[in-house]
């Protein structure tokens, strides 16, 4: 049988297998048949084909997707459809028109051309829908896959993901884009391209990203969480013990990922990159060889190999504390070993070019730490899910991992905020096994480990602690709490659905 992530996107003619029955399967319908005919109304014709992919929500492994390190998140019911139509031939209109069902995402409009550049300086939301368009075609030329003529499109989409909130509505664009391409174009892709497709192409909107979230949304599987590893691409399914649920809990502090928090995020990006080669050269490397080769502390963490730890195994985090400092690096610090300015170190990408605009010091030893640290941490997740503890212990160890993540990610790595820290707290004190920042961070969302027979009094609580006083000041309305404070159970991937 094939693997998993060898197949391609599952094709669908009803909506129960997605959105499986009741409440949620009644949701799905209104939604569809809301979009069809607002489909309609706009464009004047049916759409061919929808497709959807999710968002998520990462258990654990944060900030170390792009440095090649394993993580482990689980996809979340929110979702973003993308209905579509191709031109017909003799359709003169050359153009791709997107629609959103959403009015506060103003309808936009691009050219049909693969090749076009995506305007950085003026965010818009349909970038995303082009990410995916690029990406389709680059995908199908190197594939040598002949998709005929370019044609215009209509599409139009409706996102339920929360927007700013580390859960991952940009990648659940991507991908529903990418896949609603595709079918539109009559092919299908094992699930594993898709995944390395989307996660190139969503850095056409500036930011380095890794390849978690698009990989999440395209392969999850419906019950399980996935461990996925990059080069290649894979995910295992991780089936998360008895008796515990995962709270999402947002700090309504929106991380402004495209516009700002991407340059913090692109700033750790090129801080690891620095701090991988600095590790390479001081453990043996020549300067020029690990300038062109280091990529990522993944690359250079065979180097460690003086520091066992006595059981035979090998400490990256031993070599940070032997060989880089505490105190951040200015960036005349970092020439003197690399023996080489920064810009031509960083010129391979103009998107870290732009980080050392900004960037004044470097904090390698933080932040190579945090994503050895972390690294560890999600195996040593993975593993405690397999042991042959009982399902409580099981559930207190994956709470401690989860604390020990948001310890490092708010220490050692500065992607927290306020809001985020009270949101945590107030999860801890109300009785949360675990609970950490999520995604990016610079705001977003909390995730919480709580007792399956709490959850209820667990959130009604939060609501009161934590939500209460925003609601007074009119922060956010008390009819919406349900979408900034839910349980989540993991859902499945991404689908191709004709009805
Ligand atoms: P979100 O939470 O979507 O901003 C980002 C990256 C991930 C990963 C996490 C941090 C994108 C599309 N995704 O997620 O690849 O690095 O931050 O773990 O930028
Ligand atoms: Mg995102």
């Amino acid at each position: 049988m094939a693997k998993h992530e060898e197949l391609p996107v599952p094709v669908f003619s009803s909506l129960e297998p997605v959105y499986g029955e009741g409440s949620q399967l009644e949701e799905a319908q209104l939604r569809f048949g809301q979009m069809k005919s607002k489909f309609l109304q706009v464009f004047g014709h049916p759409p061919d084909v929808f497709a959807r992919s999710p968002g998520r929500v990462n258990l654990i492994g944060e900030h170390i997707d792009y440095e090649g390190y394993s993580v482990l998140p689980m996809a979340i019911r929110q979702d973003t459809i993308v209905a579509i139509r191709k031109h017909k031939e003799g359709e003169t209109d050359m153009l791709l028109k997107l629609a959103n069902v959403n009015d506060k995402y103003a309808t936009c409009t691009y050219p049909a051309d693969p090749n076009q550049e995506i305007d950085l300086k003026n965010h818009k939301w349909g970038h995303y829908f082009i990410c995916g368009y690029k990406g389709f075609y680059e995908y199908c030329k190197s594939k040598g896959v002949d998709v005929g003529v370019l044609v215009g499109l209509d599409v139009l989409v409706d996102g339920t993901v929360p927007t700013g909130s580390g859960l991952s509505s940009s990648a659940a664009l991507v991908c529903s884009s990418t896949i609603a391409i595709m079918a539109a174009f009559g092919v299908n892709f094992p699930k594993k391209d898709i995944a390395q497709v989307t996660c190139d192409c969503e850095q056409y909107v500036g930011t380095l990203s890794g390849g978690m979230d698009q990989a999440i949304s395209v392969m999850a599987k419906n019950g399980f969480a996935e461990l996925i590893d990059f080069n290649p691409i894979r995910a295992t399914d991780v089936q998360l013990p008895a008796g515990g649920t995962f709270v999402i809990a947002h700090s309504l502090a929106e991380s402004q990922k495209a516009v700002t928090a991407a340059i913090n995020y692109n700033n750790r990006v090129v801080e690891c990159r620095l701090a991988a080669i600095v590790l390479g050269i001081k453990q043996g490397m020549k300067p020029q060889e690990a300038i062109s080769k280091v990529k990522t502390l993944s690359d250079v963490e065979g180097l460690c190999v003086k520091f066992a730890d006595g059981h035979g195994s090998n400490d990256p985090v031993l070599a940070v504390k032997e060989f880089l400092k505490e105190e951040p690096y200015a960036a005349e610090e970092v020439e003197k070993i690399t023996d080489k300015a920064l810009p031509s170190i960083l010129c391979d990408n103009p998107t870290s070019l732009d980080v050392l605009k900004t960037a004044k010091h470097f904090k390698l030893y933080q932040r190579a730490a945090h994503v050895y640290s972390e690294a560890k941490r999600v195996y040593a997740f993975k593993d405690a899910v397999a042991s042959s503890l009982s399902a409580d212990e099981k559930l207190k160890k994956l709470g401690d991992l989860m604390n020990e993540s948001h310890h490092s990610c708010s220490v050692l790595y500065e992607c927290s905020c306020p809001e985020l820290e009270e949101v945590v707290e107030v999860c801890r004190d109300n009785g949360a096994l675990g609970a950490r920042l999520t995604g990016a961070g610079w705001g977003g969302c909390a995730v919480a480990l709580v007792k399956e027979n709490i959850v209820p009094q667990f959130i009604l609580n939060l609501k009161e602690q934590f939500y209460q006083s925003r609601m007074d000041k009119g922060v956010i309305n008390k009819n919406d709490l349900g979408l900034y404070v839910f349980a989540s159970k993991p859902s499945s991937g991404a689908a191709i659905i004709k009805l």
